[in-house]
C-alpha cells in the first residue's frame, strides 16, 4: 500500500488537497477504486491531466481520448473541444483554465453527493497537517508516514501554502521546506504569522538548511519546531503528534476565553480586543467600519411570564438568528445581558442602515420560542480619529432614541464634531 501511495504522490504532487475534497484520504480514494463511480473516475481524471499541465508535462489533444466518454452533455461537451483545440495550439496556460471549468460541475456534484452520504456533515475529524514543499520526493516521504494519523494536504510552493491556510478547514500543524522557487519559507512563516487567520497555526520548518543561523532565524520568525533533513521518522513523528496536542490545547483555552458560554457568540473581552484592532486598521487604511449595538425590546417581560430558562434559550434563538445574517468577517457579539454587537468591516454607512433593517426584520419575522421577539437596533459609522469607545457610546445613545422612539427600529447615531 506504502508502494501505491508512493507512486500517486509522485504523480500527482498537487492532488492530496482535492482528493480531501472528496472527504477521503488517498488510501481510501485505492480501496473504493474499483467501485468508483463515474462521476468520481471522472473528477480523477481531471486532476490528473491538471496536474500533468501545472508540472508542464507534454500533452496533447490525443490525451483527452479517455475524457470522451464523460464529456457527452453540455457544458462539458464544448469545454472539451476547447480543451482540445488548446492543445492542439500548445497553449498550455488556456489549457489550465479550461480543465478546471471542465472538472468544476463534476467536482461540485460528487461533493454534494458526499456530503448526503455524509449528512451533510463533514465526518472527517483527523487533524489536518499541510505539507509544503517544492520537491515530490519530500512530499511523499512526510504524507506517507502522517496519512494514517492525520488529513494531508499539500502545497508545492509558498504562494499555494498560504491561500491553503486561510481557506477552510484551516491546518492545524504546518510542515514547511525553506527553499522554494516562488516564496521562501522564511517569507511564509512571516506572512502566515502577520495575518490575524493564520497567526496561531503552528509552523514547522521541515529543511535540509543545518546551519545554527538558519535555525535561530526560522524559531525567530514564530516557528514553533526546526527539522533539518535527514531526519528519524519516529522523532519527526512525535514533534508533530506534541505540537498538534498543544495547537488544539490552545484553541480550546481562546475558544473558552473569548466565547460567551450561554450563546457561543463571541463575549465582551474578545469584542473589545478585536474592534480595537479593526478600528486602527480601518483608520489606517481609511476604510469605513460600522458598529451596532443591539438591544431586545421588553426581554424583563419574557424571563417575568415565561420563566429565566425560557429567556436564556429566547437568547440562544436570537444569537443563531443574528449569526445567520451575519458575513464570515462579521464580528457578532454579546456584549452583556440582552445585547448584542455587530462589528462591520469595510461597511459604510449605507450598508449598515441595509445591514441593520435585515436584521432586525428577520428578527421581527421569526417566530423565537413562540414568542414575538424584537429589539431596537443603533448604528453608528466609525468618526475620523475615532476610538472603539466612542463609536460604542454613540451606537449605545441611537438604540435609547430608538427605545424612546417606540422599539423595534433602526436608528443612526449622528457623527458628533470632536
Ligand atoms: P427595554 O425594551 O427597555 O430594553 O426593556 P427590557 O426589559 O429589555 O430591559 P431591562 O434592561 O429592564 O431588562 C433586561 C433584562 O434582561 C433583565 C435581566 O434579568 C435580563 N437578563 C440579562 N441577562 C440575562 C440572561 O443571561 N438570561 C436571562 N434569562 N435574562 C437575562
Ligand atoms: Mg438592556
Ligand atoms: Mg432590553
Amino acid at each position: 500500500m506504502d508502494t501505491i501511495i508512493g507512486v500517486l504522490a509522485l504523480d500527482y504532487p498537487a492532488e492530496y488537497s482535492e482528493l480531501q475534497v472528496l472527504g477521503k484520504g488517498v488510501s481510501s480514494i485505492l480501496q473504493h477504486h474499483s467501485v468508483l463511480g463515474e462521476l468520481e473516475e471522472f473528477v480523477f481524471l481531471i486532476d490528473q491531466l491538471r496536474s500533468k499541465l501545472a508540472r508542464g508535462d507534454f500533452l496533447d489533444s490525443a490525451d483527452l481520448i479517455s475524457l470522451r466518454p464523460y464529456c457527452r452533455q453540455e457544458p462539458e461537451g464544448s469545454l472539451l473541444d476547447r480543451l482540445r483545440e488548446e492543445l492542439g495550439q500548445f497553449d498550455f496556460e488556456a489549457a489550465v483554465v479550461s480543465v478546471e471549468k471542465l472538472g468544476e460541475p463534476s467536482r461540485l456534484r460528487l461533493q454534494a453527493r458526499v456530503d448526503e452520504r455524509n449528512g451533510g456533515k463533514n465526518m472527517e475529524t483527523k487533524p489536518l497537517v499541510l505539507i509544503v514543499d517544492d520537491a515530490p520526493s519530500n512530499i511523499q516521504l512526510l504524507a506517507g508516514l502522517l496519512n494514517s494519523s492525520y488529513q494531508i494536504k499539500v502545497a508545492t510552493g509558498g504562494l499555494r501554502c498560504l491561500e491553503l491556510a486561510e481557506a477552510e478547514p484551516r491546518p492545524d500543524l504546518i510542515l514547511l521546506d525553506i527553499q522554494m522557487p516562488d516564496m521562501d519559507g522564511y517569507e511564509v512563516c512571516q506572512r502566515l504569522k502577520q495575518s490575524e487567520i493564520t497567526e496561531n497555526i503552528p509552523v514547522i520548518f521541515v529543511t535540509g538548511k543545518d546551519q545554527v543561523e538558519e535555525e535561530e532565524l526560522g524559531l525567530s520568525i514564530g516557528a514553533v519546531d526546526y527539522i533539518t533533513k535527514p531526519f528519524s521518522p519516529a522523532i519527526v513523528e512525535a514533534r508533530i503528534a506534541t505540537h498538534i496536542t498543544l495547537k488544539q490545547q490552545n484553541d480550546a483555552l481562546r475558544n473558552l476565553a473569548m466565547r460567551d458560554q450561554l450563546t457561543g457568540l463571541y463575549n465582551r473581552h474578545f469584542l473589545i480586543d478585536v474592534a480595537t484592532k479593526r478600528i486602527s486598521h480601518a483608520h489606517r487604511h481609511q476604510q469605513p467600519l460600522c458598529l451596532i449595538m443591539i438591544d431586545i425590546d421588553f426581554f424583563k417581560a419574557v424571563n417575568d411570564q415565561h420563566g429565566h430558562s425560557i429567556g436564556d434559550d429566547v437568547l440562544r434563538d436570537v444569537a443563531k438568528i443574528f449569526v445567520a445574517q451575519s458575513r464570515n468577517e462579521d464580528v457578532v457579539a454579546r456584549f452583556g445581558g440582552e445585547e448584542f454587537v455587530f462589528l462591520l468591516d469595510g461597511c459604510d454607512l449605507q450598508a449598515g442602515v441595509n445591514k441593520a433593517e435585515n436584521v432586525r426584520l428577520s428578527l421581527e419575522n421569526s417566530c423565537v420560542q413562540g414568542l414575538a421577539i424584537t429589539a431596537s437596533f443603533g448604528l453608528a459609522q466609525l468618526a475620523h480619529g475615532e476610538d472603539f469607545i466612542g463609536v460604542l457610546n454613540r451606537a449605545d445613545e441611537a438604540v435609547y432614541a430608538a427605545k424612546s422612539k417606540g422599539r423595534n427600529r433602526v436608528e443612526v447615531a449622528e457623527i458628533t464634531p470632536s
